[in-house]
Parts: C-alpha cells; structure tokens; sequence
C-alpha cells in the first residue's frame, strides 16, 4: 500500500515547507520534492493546501459507563467521526469503579476498544487504593505501555480519588516513570454546593456551574501540583477551564515544576450562558464537567495557549443523546455529564486559533497533536512528520468551509455544542496508518483497523533524578 501526496505545504510543530510526501506500508517513506513513488501509488493532491501530522485527543470517552448510562459515541464510530476532523489517534481512559480490580477493568476497555477503526491508548484512572493497585500499576507500566494515571478529584461518592489515594498513587507513578493526570475539581466544595441547590429548589441545568465555581477547580489543581511536587511527578491537568487554574500552573512552571496544561476546544469558545437558556434541552445538551464559564475565563485559556503555558487542546469526547440527558429533567446533579467534539476540534481551533492570529500554522500542530505525542512519550511516532514516523496525515484545506451541525455530523450524538458555527479550515484528507480513511467528505473507516497504542515510561527523566539525589545523599561514612 503506496500513497503519494503531492503539491501540498508540509507544516509541523517546528517549520512549514513545500514538500510531497510518499508513504509506504503506514509508515512516512520520504518527504521531498518529488520523492520517488512507485507506479500504481495512490496519489492525493494537496495542491493549495497543507499536510500536518494527523490530530491526537488526549482525552476522550468511548462509550463510557457513567451516570446509571453508557456514552452513546463507541470506539468505531467515535475514531471514525474523528478522521471526518483530522484526528487519527485518541487517548481514552480506563477508569475502574472502587474496588474494581484495575486489570479486569483494563481488560474491559481493551475489549471495547478491539472495534476502533483508529489507534487508541488508555490512561488508566486510580479510584482506590490498595496493595492490589499498586502492583497493578507496575503490571501496566512494565506489560501494557500505559505511562498516565488519572486522579479524579471531583464525582464524590463515585470514582473520586481521595487525597489519601493520590499521595500513594503519585508516589507510585513517580517510582514507575509514569505522569499522573487530574480532573482537578474539588470534589466535596461540589457536593455541598449541589445539596445547598437543590435544597432551595434550583433544580435545572443553571445550577450546574453554580455548584462548580472557579474556586473549586483553582484549589483543586493547587493541590495536585503540590502533591506532584511532594512526590516528584510530572502532573497534567486536564480540561484546564478557568483562569485560577491557569494562574497556578503558570506559577508552577515559572519555578521550574514539570506541570502541562490541557484546555477543550469547548472551554475556549462556549460562555456558562448556555446553562440559562430556556430550552432546558439545550442547556443539558452543555452539562459537562466542568462547566463552561463566564467569557472572561477563554480570554485567558487563549492567552494560556499561545504562551506555552497550556500545551494542549482535547474534547473530553463523552457523548450522552437527549433521552440520556433527560435523566435529570428534576435533578440537574442526575444529568450524565459530557459532551462531544471529537469530529470539530481541529476546524474550530483553526478557525477561532489561525484564522484570527491567535495560533501560527506550526502552533496549531504543536497543540493538537505534537505536544500530546511528546508529553504521553508516543513522539516521533505520532504527532510529527518524519520519515518512519506513522504514516498518520490530514491534508488540510484552508479555503474550504462548512458550518458545523448534529444534523451533517458523524459523531453517534444528536446535539453538537458548536451547532451552527461556520469553520474555515477543514480536512480534505485524512490518512491513517498510510490508508486514505476520509476523502473529501467520504468516510472510509475500517471498524477493528485501530491499533492499540503502548507507551513507554520516562525512566530517563527519573533515572536522573534518582542519580542526581544518590549523589547529594551523605556519603557513609567508610569503617
Ligand atoms: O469528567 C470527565 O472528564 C468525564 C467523566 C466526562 N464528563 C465530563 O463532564 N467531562
Ligand atoms: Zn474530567
Ligand atoms: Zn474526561
């Protein structure tokens, strides 16, 4: 299997040149002018039109079991409707319930994912603790290439992790050369906040971001990144929504501490307003966690991004239909939580990111796809384009636009939190692992093509650190 794409801009996270690029059995060959290419290889033409390393969503849920429902978006369709976007590799979550065993929970996820019709790695989330789990995180790390824990510090009486179960994870990890990652919430300031809500009668969705205040998040992620520096970890906080969240990672990385930042394409463009429109289908339509904020909060993310102080963009991809939502028509702590996007982060982010000056071409690769390969240690495999690099591409049309709709999308959901938005820079191509998946608005997704993704751990960082601290250790003294 032989692709050519010809005529086109390559652009990565560090340059943009005029090149064509051969690819040969999913792997990246040559990048050149005119590259040699066997007769009888497909060719794309990417005249007018730039080649980028395919998108990685670091941060997604496939059919997830959550809220007494399942997400309505599987691994097949999920993966699919992200090719139709330019995004050819996702990283989802396994996310054990308390006291579930992590490797059978592994083992579930790894069997709904086999349907994936792209690649896919697992962060495995910590929601308890016991000797169990922390023997089951080393079977991960060392067997299974997973290299991130996730922690979350919101969902009380559900999978939140206490602090208990993060001090012994973060140590863990850090032992491992693993990075640990938050949902930085905090989960008892929401618990209460949701009984004193209801207890007066507010019981719709404009309570939803009224339980889960800025502080609630900003104290969280203070808490994470001091529990990480304890332990010695590199920390990700993920879905970073509020400018008090920002502040403290900025602070943090300002004195040198390991901290990325993730922000949702959602959080950069969508204001808390949609919690008080009338038409409470709408405003459940957003319920996701956390919430979106008051417009001053996505000035700040976009300045987050375009300082370096947040490293990448994700959807938090978690899908749930109307009837799923309505199952808190009384109660607005009873609606699933989530909401999708894997299918239009990337054409948003140029639209709102490079169309406006925010992002350059290269700033745009670096956050929907380089910085993520490199921070979960899968680069330069993914999220570059260099030769014997995955052949994981999307040509890119600057020209062309579309307006975004639950109407015209792939995605298995039938609520679109962009419905309506008009993007201007959308794939005319995408490839994955060298074959031609989607080609000008036709999807041609394999289901089960997806491969699972290992991803080593960082004994380099810590190998020098452990170096570095048996140096300092007082010397014994010799008899
Ligand atoms: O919290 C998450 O990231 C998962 C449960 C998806 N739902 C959400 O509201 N973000
Ligand atoms: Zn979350
Ligand atoms: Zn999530």
């Amino acid at each position: 299997m032989s692709l050519l794409i010809r005529g086109g801009t390559v652009v990565t996270a560090e340059a943009s040149y005029r090149a064509d690029v051969y690819c040969e059995n999913g792997k990246i060959k040559a990048i050149g002018e005119k590259p040699d290419a066997p007769a009888g290889a497909e060719i794309v033409d990417a005249g007018g039109q730039f080649v980028m390393p395919g998108g990685i969503d670091p941060h997604t849920h496939m059919q997830l079991p959550f809220m007494g429902t399942v997400a309505s978006e599987d691994f097949f369709t999920g993966t699919a409707a992200g090719f139709a976007g330019g995004n050819t590799t996702i990283i989802d979550f396994v996310i054990p319930n308390p006291k579930q065993n992590l490797m059978e929970a592994y083992r579930d996820w790894r069997g709904w994912a086999e349907k994936a019709a792209g690649d896919y790695g697992f962060h495995v989330a910590i929601t308890w603790w016991d000797e169990s789990v922390h023997d089951d995180m080393g079977t991960l790390v060392r067997e299974e290439g997973v290299n991130s824990f996730k922690h979350f510090m919101a969902y009380k009486n559900a999978i939140m992790a206490t602090d208990e179960t993060m001090y012994h994870s973060f140590h863990r990890a850090r032992e491992l050369g693993a990075i640990v990652t938050v949902h930085a919430e905090n989960g008892e300031i929401v618990y209460q906040l949701q009984q004193e809500l209801l207890a007066k009668g507010i019981n719709g969705p404009e309570g939803h971001p009224l339980s889960r205040p800025p502080a609630a998040e900003g104290e969280a992620v203070h808490r994470a990144i001091k529990f990480a520096d304890v332990a010695g970890v590199p920390v990700y906080v993920v879905h970073t929504s509020t400018k008090d969240a920002l502040d403290v990672i900025t602070l943090a990385r300002n004195n040198g501490q390991r901290v990325f930042g993730e922000v949702l394409a959602g959080h950069l463009l969508i204001d808390d307003s949609v919690y008080r429109s009338a038409d409470w289908a709408f405003a459940a339509g957003h319920v996701m966690s956390p919430p979106f904020r008051p417009k001053e909060h996505q000035a700040a993310l976009w300045r987050g991004l375009a300082s370096g102080n947040l490293q990448t963009t994700a959807t938090d991809h978690c899908c749930f239909c109307a009837p799923q939502k309505a199952a808190g028509k009384n109660d607005f702590t009873k609606i699933p939580n989530g909401t999708g996007g894997i299918e239009d982060r990337m054409a948003v982010l140029w639209t709102h990111g490079v169309n406006t000056g925010r992002l350059t071409p290269e700033e745009f690769v670096a956050v929907t796809s380089a910085n993520a390969a490199k921070i979960f240690n899968i680069h330069p495999r993914k999220g570059s384009l260099s030769v014997g690099a995955d052949a994981d591409i999307v040509v890119w049309d600057p020209a062309a636009s579309r307006t975004i709709s639950a109407k015209t999308h792939h995605q298995n959901v039938d609520f679109n939190i962009f419905e309506g938005m008009k993007v201007t820079g959308v794939p005319s191509h995408t490839i994955a692992n060298g074959k031609l998946v989607y080609a000008k608005g036709e999807l041609r997704a394999v289901k089960g093509a997806g491969r699972y993704l290992k991803r080593p751990a960082f004994p380099s960082v810590f190998g020098a650190l452990d170096k570095m601290a048996k140096a300092r250790a007082p010397r014994a003294v010799a008899r």
